[in-house]
């Protein structure tokens, strides 16, 4: 088996226990073939132009970093990464900001990490990079000679042509992705606006299989739904947590149900949107009021960007005029915190709360979705209203399905919900799980893995239902 080696702008810290999810699966996959992550150590240095690599072993697992200087930080990460990429494959042409320093800053940074992976690279590594930060990354590694076979992971949304042509320099960002020689994406709606990119613009074809002919190699283009551990989070949502506990009680008692909402603070997750629908709920539903209320768990992020600054204050000025227009002395509809709830507290929350209420504009997939479902118990399941723009919701059919702009159709599934009977509760929970189990993390690991080693082509159940030329644009 050949040694794997994970490149991601940031390293989970292997020192300590990942509760779950993705890190837990890379980590476990490292250990067992032995391998090597490599990332930015999350410092920034004043000046020094540092390119020599930290590198620390935890057993059979080598752990590369390197610091990024405040400029990286500024261009590369803040700049073209978050205030260009990251709106633009969420398809917030409106939130852009582009300068030249920043593509420079993108593609020093992607030298950079180049040059640091080829001091600990072996002849038959097995390279999987994650994630838009390191699109260039592969061709980097190309002109520095390197000829291991290398993966690429988007976790990101993939937009169609029309929206990828305001990124600077697209063709050769899209050029860069194809010297690759496996490209996953979350959602077949991804994969076919590649598709439809290299056909427009580069007058290449996506054949059988999400193969791409170009300059006389092959490239693997495919879809590869993220999952989570199910178990492990089932497993950490049945433990009883004494202050979910105590809080459950005093709802029954009242006879108040509760929606969670759990995200980054970003502008992605369509916050405010779900604030709004929520609200909505409480204006064509009355007898809603004081039955039901929204906890909206949101963890702090990229506040250097100023789009994360604006969704701050908007979000903390609308939970505060819903709260003042419906609030009544012993009942507050909108519960909102600002921050980060331990795992196992979170896994416990989902299990507590009637409704998991998932509406981003715009996903990769989301794993919160996810989480939600593992979270419940089959006596008195939950309901998962999902955004239709959520990667997740070209799986789980069996959720509500809503349009997260359209706050009426959010109030109307939000009702339902909450209403819903047992029993169809019941059925679309075990679904549901049906569903999470199929395309849970291991499978996840192990479909790229198998295909990044060339050892078959998509899974078989992926390949048949991938028809790129067929695919709608999300
Ligand atoms: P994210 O945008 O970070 O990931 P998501 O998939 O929802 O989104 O994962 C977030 C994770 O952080 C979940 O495990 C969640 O439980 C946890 N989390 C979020 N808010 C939290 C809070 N307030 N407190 C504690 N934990 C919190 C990107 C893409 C997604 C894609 C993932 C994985 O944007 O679309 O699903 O990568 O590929």
């Amino acid at each position: 088996m050949k040694r794997l080696v994970v490149v991601s702008n940031r390293v989970a810290d292997l020192s300590k226990a990942q509760a779950g999810g993705l890190a837990v699966g890379l980590a476990d996959s490292l250990s067992q073939r032995g391998g090597v992550w490599m990332g930015w150590d999350g410092q920034t240095l004043k000046s020094v132009d540092q390119t020599e690599p930290t590198i620390r072993k935890f057993g059979d697992v080598t752990r590369v970093t390197i610091p990024l200087t405040q400029d990286d930080y500024d261009n590369f990460y803040l700049g073209f990464s978050n205030s260009v990429l990251w709106p633009l494959f969420h398809y917030r042409l409106d939130l852009v900001e582009h300068q030249s320093a920043f593509l420079e800053g993108y593609r020093r940074v992607n030298a950079k990490f180049a040059t640091a992976l080829l001091t600990v690279l072996k002849p038959d590594d097995l390279i999987w990079i994650h994630d838009y930060h390191l699109i260039p990354l592969a061709a980097e590694l190309r002109q520095r000679g390197c000829k291991q076979r290398i993966g690429f992971f988007l976790h990101i949304p993939f937009p169609p042509p029309e929206v990828l042509a305001a990124v600077p320099r697209h063709r050769w960002l899209v050029e860069s992705l194809l010297e690759y020689d496996v490209i996953g994406f979350q959602t077949h709606t991804d994969l076919g606006n590649l598709a439809h990119y290299v056909e427009e613009q580069l007058g290449l074809t996506m054949g059988e299989e999400g193969r791409i002919a170009i300059n006389g190699r092959a490239v693997t283009a495919g879809c590869f739904p993220i999952g989570i551990d199910v178990d492990a989070f089932a497993e950490m949502a049945s433990h009883s947590n004494q202050e979910v506990d105590i809080e459950t009680a005093r709802r029954k008692v009242l006879e108040r149900s509760q929606i969670i909402g759990v995200d980054r603070l970003d502008y992605s997750k369509g916050l405010p949107e779900r604030l709004s629908g929520f609200a909505r709920l409480l204006e064509l539903y009355p007898q809603m009021r004081k039955s039901v209320d929204l906890m909206q768990i949101a963890t702090p992020t990229r506040e250097e960007v100023d789009a994360y600054v604006e969704i701050r204050k908007d979000l903390e000025a609308l939970s505060g005029a819903i709260n003042g227009r419906f609030a009544d002395f012993n009942w507050t509809p909108v519960r909102y915190i600002h921050g980060t709830v331990p795992r196992e507290a979170l896994a416990a929350l989902f299990r507590a709360a009637q409704v998991g209420m998932v509406t981003p504009l715009r996903d990769g997939m989301n794993l919160v979705a996810k989480e939600y479902i593992a979270a419940q118990s089959m006596d008195d399941p939950g309901v998962l209203v999902l955004s239709k723009f959520a990667g997740a919701a070209e799986d789980l059919h069996e959720a509500l399905i809503v349009n997260p702009y359209d706050t009426d159709d959010v109030a109307r599934n939000l009702c339902r919900a909450l209403t819903m009977p047992l029993e169809e509760r019941q059925e679309r929970q075990e679904a549901l799980l049906v569903r999470i189990r199929k395309h849970d993390a291991a499978h996840w690991l192990k479909s790229f893995l198998a295909v990044l080693e060339d050892q078959g082509l998509l899974p078989p159940n992926d390949a048949r239902s991938t028809d790129p030329a067929k695919s709608s644009r999300r």
